[in-house]
């Protein structure tokens, strides 16, 4: 329903940053529906403001007029638009409940998990490595980066090891709040391949500003090369010949000892 509602709306956030998540499209969809609504009666509350204000302004041989808005007319001029901007709040009302039960209540289930962990100043992330399954030795866990692969339903537990942080992702439209002492779990579904910002969204400390971090969103082939690279049997293993290089190297050097 929203995909379809969207080809009817200016896109406005859509212009200043894509779309990477399944539910991206709803949060813009909402976003648009209350910006024009909200928008529309800014303008013409503020229009017909000034104009009573120049209409009814003294002139030579004219008083300023004061009206108290008693008269049966006068009370319809306010009671007309109060009746319609009522409309307006239901129809923003009800799309904003299918948002929050399509992207809070309706939790997919997870092709794979993945754990967050923030802290001053910093993120954490758990991925769930080569068997796809979270709190195993093969995971790889990486600081400020996170790796995804593109078209996969993603469960995550955020947590926090000190203050209140929140997980933005603006690209997924994606803001939750990180709370000491909870787990809170949601859920995303990458679709377009890249690399974004991840950031901050509560204030935190004094490093809040440059709590930052990258999420790269990767085609299946990509992921499952950074898996190999980065499983930490493998990356154990190409530091021991890094070392082994090092030493040989060391002894073959006639300069050394
Ligand atoms: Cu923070």
């Amino acid at each position: 329903m929203f995909e379809f509602i969207d080809k009817f709306m200016p896109g406005l956030l859509e212009m200043l940053l894509p779309r990477a998540s399944s539910y991206a499209v709803q949060i813009d969809v909402l976003f648009d529906v209350i910006t024009i609504l909200v928008g529309f009666w800014f303008f013409l509350v503020l229009g017909y403001f000034f104009y009573l204000i120049f209409r009814y302004r003294h002139r030579d041989g004219h008083k300023a007029e004061y009206i108290s808005g008693e008269t049966h007319k006068q009370k319809q001029a306010i009671e007309i638009p109060h009746y319609l901007i009522l409309a307006c709040d239901v129809a923003i009302i009800i799309p904003t409940f299918l948002v929050w039960y399509n992207i809070k209540i309706e939790v997919p289930p997870p092709d794979e998990e993945i754990r967050i962990i923030s802290q001053q100043w910093a993120w954490t992330f758990q991925h769930a490595g080569a068997d796809g399954v979270l709190d195993t030795p093969d995971d790889i866990r990486s600081v400020n980066e996170l790796h995804v692969k593109n078209n996969t339903q993603y469960t995550y537990h955020l947590e926090s090891r000190d203050v209140m942080h929140s997980f933005s992702v603006p690209v997924f439209r994606l803001k939750q709040d990180a709370i000491p002492g909870r787990v809170i779990s949601g859920h995303f579904k990458p679709i377009l391949t890249g690399e974004w910002d991840i950031q901050c969204a509560e204030m935190c400390g004094v490093a809040h500003g440059i709590m930052g971090a990258r999420i790269f969103i990767k085609s299946e082939a990509e992921y499952a090369a950074w898996i190999e690279a980065n499983t930490p049997e493998t990356a154990q293993k190409e530091l021991l010949a890094v070392n082994e290089e090092t030493i040989s190297e060391a002894k073959e050097d006639p300069n050394n000892g």
